[in-house]
């Protein structure tokens, strides 16, 4: 991947980045099955207890007082939160499930924050939109079909198990989207851009694939 289509490239830890573009080159992990989405586990995945930590070598310390998300692109009402108006939004508290393309699941995790529902009804995306760029302060990004941002267990979540998100797993605020591989769930969120047409983020443009439906087995491109 050369550094101007991802100009962020160069800070990035390179051994872990080739180590995972090569992951998608042999298509590690891929069993050649699907399953339907009533089946938990996805195939080729298998449970951990854990929760391991996954980023691109850079852990940007993002304080809550001087955190802020803008949202914007193909929208009537772009917006501008700070953390204080983050946490005056509706708080919602979800559970589910989460599936790595490094191939571990983790169950039953508790989330609170904010719904992407509600988001994207102040917002109000035009009808021109139809996929959404999230980007973090890492430098990270992760696009998604809007409707899939738009599933009603999406949301932008600030505490994990009781407990404010810690650093390493994206505080102050990520996004959780339990329906794709957890690369869509971008950590130390910063931005989200509506858009009209798609453009791929920092694994997409590395071979992943554009959804990552897990159950579908959508690891590569
Ligand atoms: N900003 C940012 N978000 C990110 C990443 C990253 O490197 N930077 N890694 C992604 C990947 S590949 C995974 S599997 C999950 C890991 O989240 P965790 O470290 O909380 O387990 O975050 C995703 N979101
Ligand atoms: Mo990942």
């Amino acid at each position: 991947m050369s550094d101007d289509q991802d100009p962020l490239a160069r800070h990035y830890n390179s051994k872990l980045v080739e180590t995972k573009e090569r992951w998608a080159r042999d298509g590690r992990g891929l069993t050649g099955e699907s399953a339907a989405p009533t089946r938990r586990l996805p195939p080729g995945q298998h449970e951990t207890a854990d929760f391991p930590v996954l980023d691109l070598g850079i852990q940007p310390s993002v304080r809550a007082d001087t955190w802020s998300l803008a949202v914007g692109g193909e929208v009537e009402r772009p917006l501008s939160w700070t953390w204080a108006d983050f946490m005056a939004q509706p708080q919602v508290e979800m559970t589910n499930d989460i599936h790595c393309v490094t191939t571990w699941s983790r169950y039953d995790n508790h989330w609170k924050g904010v719904s992407a529902r509600h988001l994207l009804a102040l917002v109000r995306p035009r009808p021109a939109a139809r996929f959404v760029l999230l980007r973090s302060y890492d430098g990270y990004t992760t696009n998604l079909p809007l409707e899939h941002f738009a599933a009603e267990d999406v949301m932008l979540a600030h505490s994990w198990e009781g407990e404010p998100l810690t650093p390493e797993h994206g505080g102050p605020v990520r996004v959780v989207v339990p329906k794709l591989y957890f690369w869509k769930s971008a950590k130390w969120l910063r931005a989200i851009t509506l858009m009209a047409k798609d453009a791929p983020g920092t694994w997409e443009l590395r071979g992943y694939h554009d959804v990552g439906d897990p159950w579908q087995e959508e690891r590569y491109r």
